[in-house]
């Protein structure tokens, strides 16, 4: 197999002098045809990797970028949305320098990797957020392989264009495949309707929830909020980012749901879908039409393409509007409209029973539970974790080395994305079985058994990945040893034990 070889390690060592390097320098044999188009991505041959990679540089700042035909004004990283594209493989070092040139404190949160807490990017929680002018370098080792990806954790921030993705390559790759692409789905509003900060300035001035955003699949109300945009890799369906291959080929699709409020119902026209990993994780592979992926959800599949041009869409669950792209296998086959129906996004969708870990990949039993009840106040603007609200948040405890099961149990009337930091937890269904996951969908009136093996000591966040939820207070955290009097953690304590 070739896929996923062509380009390892060593990106860091490509960068810095010059500036932007043009990551088809890199691209080599079949890789070509996967990148082609795609996000932009760091990467250097194996053989320039370097035993002490410098770092990269990711620079958020303002700047204009085109989202298809229309052009927004908007916060990025390297000026471009999403941001680069990070490859590294299993138990090799990340270094990034953040530069802050925003008008605004901020950090870089590495979402599902199992890394050393002072690197997390938690504000307030791992460290102090990075004032403007100032730099903050990360410098971690990925253990696991598998999708991630990387965003701001400040504010609204993440609805900006404050995001990119990281690819975890396993140097023993188990699956067959010729080539792979990444798929980063958004909403987006920044630059059309004012700001995110605008956005939740809105929702806390009505206590209305939009009851025609329903969903089935997500147990009632869908969503929040519109966004005028939905895009892929950055660009919108007036403009559709395309991957071109050939036809015959087996592509891996890595899937990742940047948005802010937006779950997505996820098909490619034309063929099925064999589901490997979730969260970065493996699972036993399943044979699917659709699958719905929650905020900070990502979905891995293999498919063998037939020749053609077909449509990838993600339609935004419960809202009117979609995701669009095209996945082409013929240069001379007439392209799908943005709009074009779409059988397999109504016929068997992937359910979480579905899905299941490896042995090899099963967490201990656990020696006791907590429970976890999400709830939201009469204010409609206020969500909760044991009626607790960020600035007094839920601070559960574990000790190290113990598994602890989180029973989480919403009671609030809408679905959320409960995302855990630092950690994969196992999701447990009723037969004993569960995929690894860091981030799952919990519906209203649903309750989810989550295995939490506690071995990365931090005060690791516990929180909704609706961006608007977190900031209205779904936010929680999970400590290790006895809670401390206090608050916040010492982050300089943690930087400079870093700094050795
Ligand atoms: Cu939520």
């Amino acid at each position: 197999m070739s896929g996923g070889r062509g380009i390892v390690g060593g990106w860091s060592s490509s960068w810095g002098s010059g500036g932007r390097v043009s990551r088809r320098a890199f691209v080599t044999g079949t890789f070509a045809s996967a990148l082609a188009g795609a996000v932009p991505l760091l990467g250097a041959p194996p053989a320039a990797a370097a035993a002490r990679p410098r770092a990269m540089v990711l620079r958020a700042r303002p700047t204009t970028v085109s989202l298809g035909q229309r052009t927004v004004r908007t916060w990025t990283y390297n000026d471009e949305v999403p941001g680069p594209q990070i490859r590294v493989m299993a138990g090799e070092r990340v270094r990034a320098k953040l530069v802050n040139d925003l008008p605004a404190a901020t950090t870089v949160h590495w979402h599902g990797i199992r890394l050393d807490f002072p690197m997390d990017g938690a504000p307030g929680f791992s460290q102090e957020a990075t004032q403007p002018g100032k730099t903050f370098d990360y410098d971690f080792t990925v253990p696991d392989p598998g999708t991630y990806f990387y965003h701001s954790h400040v504010g609204t921030q993440p609805d900006r264009g404050l995001y990119g993705t990281l690819v975890v390559l396993d140097p023993r790759e188990p699956l067959e495949y010729d080539e792979e692409f990444t798929v980063v789905l958004d909403d987006w509003l920044d630059g059309i309707e004012g700001t995110p900060d605008d956005a939740l300035a809105r929702l806390n001035a009505s206590t209305d929830h939009d009851d025609t955003l329903r969903s089935e699949a997500l147990g009632g109300v869908a969503a929040e909020m519109v966004h005028p945009l939905y895009l892929v890799n950055g660009q919108a369906p007036d403009t559709p980012m395309t991957f071109r291959t050939a036809p015959g080929r087996v592509v891996r699709f890595r899937v990742i749901n940047a948005a802010a409020d937006t779950a997505f119902r996820v098909a490619l026209g034309g063929h099925r879908m064999t589901v490997t990993h979730t969260d970065g994780f493996p699972c036993r592979p399943v044979n699917v039409d659709t699958f719905l992926i929650g905020m900070g959800e990502r979905y891995d599949f293999l498919t063998r393409l037939d020749e053609g041009a077909f449509p990838l869409v993600a339609v935004a669950e419960g809202k009117r509007g979609r995701a669009f792209a095209v996945v082409r296998t013929n240069r001379r086959a007439e392209s799908p409209a943005s709009t074009v129906q779409v059988p397999e996004l109504t016929e068997r969708m992937l359910a979480y029973r579905d899905l299941e870990a490896p042995s090899s990949f099963d967490l201990p039993r656990p020696s006791r539970s907590i429970s976890v009840t999400l709830g939201m106040r009469p204010s409609g603007n206020e969500w909760t974790m044991n009626d607790k609200v960020a600035g007094d948040h839920l601070r559960l405890r574990v000790d190290r080395g113990e598994t602890v099961r989180l029973v989480v149990d919403n009671q609030s009337p809408m679905w959320h994305p409960m995302h855990l930091h630092g950690h994969t937890f196992q999701l447990r269904l009723a037969d004993g079985r569960g995929p690894r996951k860091d981030t799952v969908n919990v519906k209203p009136r649903q309750r989810l058994h989550l295995d939490v093996l506690a071995d990365n000591p931090g005060e690791w966040m516990f929180h909704c990945h609706n961006l608007y939820h977190q900031e209205q207070g779904m936010m929680g955290s999970i400590g290790y040893g006895p809670a401390r009097g206090n608050t916040r953690h010492r982050p300089q304590e943690h930087n400079r034990r870093r700094k050795r």
